[in-house]
């Protein structure tokens, strides 16, 4: 491994937890009747997640890194473990109250922190340049963004507020570009806090394609609706047309339609939706049945990957479309800044070296790929943060959104889930193959 400055990682390590811990704070800072209520059965009471964030730096950086004893007794310990008890029960469970879940997660950070202090960041595999400490700070972000999720179903008022995304309706010049044939490296080797799903890096092959260069927008997809996409069973996927039907789906989540408006409720206020923002709340058959409408198709894993790593001039894959850099609030909507998508082609300086816009927050992609191992991949440090999950059963999303933290998601992040679901921020954009006449210019 390259030198790296052991005093900045625990800086940066230190400074990214605490974040992670300032998001959590405002997401719970609920009354402790909505911290405890089940909003939703696809998700877990708020307090759950507290705790269970608690839980999981306790157990993997005091307790194995540090070799400690538990905090908790064993009965209370396990209802934190998610694969014991689904989200359905665990509002039933005898779980730690409010005010025991926030001294507990408070009790265990500052223990973390010391750890931190002195901890060489070396010489064990799960410590190298910090990992166990990165692994945590993703965990804790992607239970905010789960909780995001919660306060979006929630009824009643609004709790959470943000100033409105850009609204600017500059699109991206051409509508597709062609990202030429060729091998490049999908995955990594070298990202330090990739998880064990996106390793190792290894070429792929992907032939010539097209990608769109924007997101579909709401306009976009309301042109679908319109023209009778949801009654049209050519465009569904057989088990995607059975759940429409059987669920009574009509709409993204959340749209209500009022005469001839559309309005959208988005975290507790209802709003007028807005043409150019890309279509957020569609589930995976909603994505394929207007990609089939529309005369194209989801973009694979590795076409979403190659449209934003791949750069031509160089043959390199970047860490992120804009380049190796960090991102910054001029590259992407990420961090839960706004609490929404931002307009197509509102982020012109994240574009990837092709041009393609918005790769990276605004919404969750949807690719048509379900979720697999890369060719040598091993678990690590834990089967069951993906290992468990591979098969056909889920789909693959890339990208982040507005809710997912920059600590956790980058151009090789992988993230998954049912075909049906879509209380997550989830969108997409489209992607075809070459027609034979285009086949034989290029
Ligand atoms: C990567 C978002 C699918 O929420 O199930 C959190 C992340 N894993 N705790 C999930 C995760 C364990 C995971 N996703
Ligand atoms: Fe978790």
């Amino acid at each position: 491994p390259a030198e790296f400055d052991e005093a900045q990682v625990r800086e940066r390590l230190a400074a990214d937890l605490i974040r992670a811990r300032e998001r959590t704070l405002l997401l719970t800072s609920v009354d402790d009747t909505e911290l405890v209520h089940q909003h939703s059965p696809l998700m877990s009471p708020l307090v759950w997640d507290l705790a269970h964030i608690g839980n999981q730096e306790e157990l993997w950086l005091l307790r194995d890194v540090d070799g400690r004893d538990p905090l908790l007794p064993e009965t209370v310990d396990q209802l934190y473990d998610a694969f014991q008890y689904p989200r359905t029960v665990r509002p039933k469970l005898p779980l730690l109250e409010p005010q025991p879940s926030r001294s507990y997660v408070n009790d265990v950070r500052g223990k973390v922190l010391d750890v931190l202090e002195r901890i060489p960041l070396r010489g064990r595999p799960l410590l190298e340049r910090g990992f166990a400490f990165g692994m945590i700070v993703q965990h804790e972000q992607q239970h905010d963004e789960t909780m995001l999720a919660t306060h979006q179903l929630r009824a009643g008022e609004a709790l959470l507020s943000a100033p409105p995304a850009p609204r600017s309706t500059t699109r991206p010049h051409a509508r597709e570009v062609l990202v030429p044939g060729g091998s490049f490296t999908m995955g990594t080797d070298i990202e330090p806090w990739a998880l064990d799903n996106e390793r190792p890096a290894h070429a792929v092959d992907v032939p010539a394609f097209f990608i769109d260069t924007a997101l579909v927008t709401n306009r976009e997809y309301r042109e679908f609706i319109d023209d009778g996409g949801y009654d049209d069973e050519r465009w569904w996927h057989p088990e995607g047309w059975k759940h429409r039907r059987e669920a009574g789906i009509t709409a993204p989540q959340f749209w209500k339609r009022e005469g001839s408006t559309w309005t959208r409720r988005v975290f507790g206020r209802s709003e007028p939706l807005h043409d150019d923002q890309p279509v957020v709340h569609v589930n995976w058959y909603e994505a394929d049945a207007y990609a089939r409408w529309a005369g194209r198709r989801l973009p694979t894993e590795a076409e979403w990957e190659k449209a934003a790593r791949f750069d031509p001039a160089s043959g390199r894959s970047r860490r992120y479309p804009w380049g190796d850099d960090e991102p910054t609030p001029a590259h992407a909507n990420l961090g839960q800044r706004h609490l929404e998508p931002a307009a197509a082609g509102a982020y012109p300086q994240g574009r990837s070296p092709l041009g393609v816009h918005q790769l990276m927050g605004d919404v969750w992609e949807w690719t048509s790929s379900t979720f697999h191992g890369y060719p040598g991949f091993r678990a690590w440090p834990y089967r069951e943060y993906s290992e468990v999950f591979f098969g056909d059963d889920y789909r693959v999303l890339r990208g982040g959104s507005f809710g997912s933290d920059p600590s956790a998601v980058r151009a090789t992040f992988r993230n998954w889930d049912y075909p049906i679901r879509r209380q997550i921020f989830s969108g997409f954009r489209c992607a075809r193959s070459l027609t034979d006449a285009e086949r034989d210019l290029v």
